[in-house]
């Protein structure tokens, strides 16, 4: 197995990568080459401008985590960060104060608005972006895609009393970042996501994979949109990759982040099964030909396979490297002819 595609959020898609580049490195995947080369098509839905600066979480958090320049605690921008700009921002008394940027982030935002202000595509920045983060460690090894290079961001509507409606929209990080996900999300509406166009590599990356993984990943906000860029379901229907997920619900809750709050706006059912139910099988018009599910929903397995679905209960607790590259191998195992 050569080349591998993953379809990634921020955080748990960051994580998921790490053991899976650990379990390629290590010939722990079975019938995995050691030089296999992986894919991450990233969701870009959550960026967001500030202060002047296009910020693109989860590309970062990608980029930042395989980079080693992650902070491990956060999960979400550098280590050893400092935060004299937030500060002097908010002296200024200039908003969001809500939306913390570090003063070594405040260098990867620069860069990415100054190429994007000079007219090169969000991919072309990426890739420019990976050359300090990825190359040296990786070579050719690892590729960060955009999902689209076109302006994609998700919304959420909440209730808002004041408002003839009834209802007011904020952005995704407002809703996650401010707000903390605390009220309901009563609509979820991914601005452009209907006009995007896959960014370069990203249908080929599809087509061309000898297997296609869903990390844990938020499945409304994360992997649904990088499903609702058209032609991407159809790259994910057509190709002769299997396609593999793996359940960020366990045990009836998330993980981390919102996907309990966002998969009751959907309604979909928030559990291992109806995740999986929810991705579909690609024998029925889904996406998926495995997904797996933590051993404490084992009791699920049979309504997946009722679906068409290969499934397996294992681990899904991402508590170090070793343990995720264990649930990798378990995702190519699922489906290994
Ligand atoms: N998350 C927070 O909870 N508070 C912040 O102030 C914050 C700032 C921030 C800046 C850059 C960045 O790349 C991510 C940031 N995040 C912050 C995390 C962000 O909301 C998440 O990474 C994703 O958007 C959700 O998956």
């Amino acid at each position: 197995m050569q080349n591998i595609t993953v379809l990634s959020g921020g955080m748990g898609g960051a994580r998921f990568l790490q053991g899976l580049l650990h379990g390629i490195s290590s010939g722990t995947l079975p019938g995995v080459a050691a030089d296999a080369r992986v894919t991450v098509v990233a969701n870009t839905a959550d960026d967001l401008w500030v202060h002047g600066l296009k910020v693109c979480p989860d590309l970062d958090t990608v980029m930042y985590t395989l980079g080693d320049g992650i902070d491990p605690e956060r999960g979400w921008g550098r280590r050893e960060e400092t935060w004299s700009v937030r500060t002097e921002l908010a002296a200024y008394g200039v908003e969001p104060t809500w939306f913390g940027l570090g003063d070594r982030d405040v260098a990867t935002h620069l860069v990415r608005t100054q190429m994007l202000e000079a007219g090169f595509p969000l991919s072309q920045v990426t890739e420019a972006l990976c050359r300090r983060w990825l190359s040296p460690t990786y070579g050719d090894g690892v590729r960060l895609l955009p999902m689209s290079d076109d302006r994609v961001e998700t919304h959420i509507a909440i209730a808002d009393p004041e408002s003839p409606s009834g209802r007011r929209v904020v952005h995704f990080q407002e809703y996650w970042v401010r707000l903390r996900a605390s009220v309901p999300a009563e609509a979820v509406l991914v601005v452009g996501l209907d006009q995007s166009t896959p960014g370069p590599g990203v249908l080929d990356a599809l087509a061309e994979a000898d297997l296609v993984l869903l990390p844990p990943s938020n499945p409304v906000v994360s992997v649904g949109t990088i499903l609702g860029v058209p032609q991407v379901r159809e790259a994910l229907a057509a190709t002769s990759a299997p396609v593999v997920g793996l359940s960020p619900i366990v045990g009836g809750s998330h993980v981390r982040g919102m996907a309990e709050q966002l998969l009751g706006t959907i309604g979909v059912e928030v559990s291992a099964a109806g995740v999986g139910l929810h991705y579909g099988a690609r024998s029925a018009g889904g996406v998926l030909d495995g997904w797996l599910v933590d051993e404490r929903d084992a009791d699920q397995l049979g309504r997946l396979h009722d679906a068409g679905l290969a499934a397996a209960a294992v681990p899904l607790m991402m508590t170090d490297p070793e343990a995720t590259a264990a649930m990798a191998a378990a995702a190519v195992g699922l489906v290994r002819r």
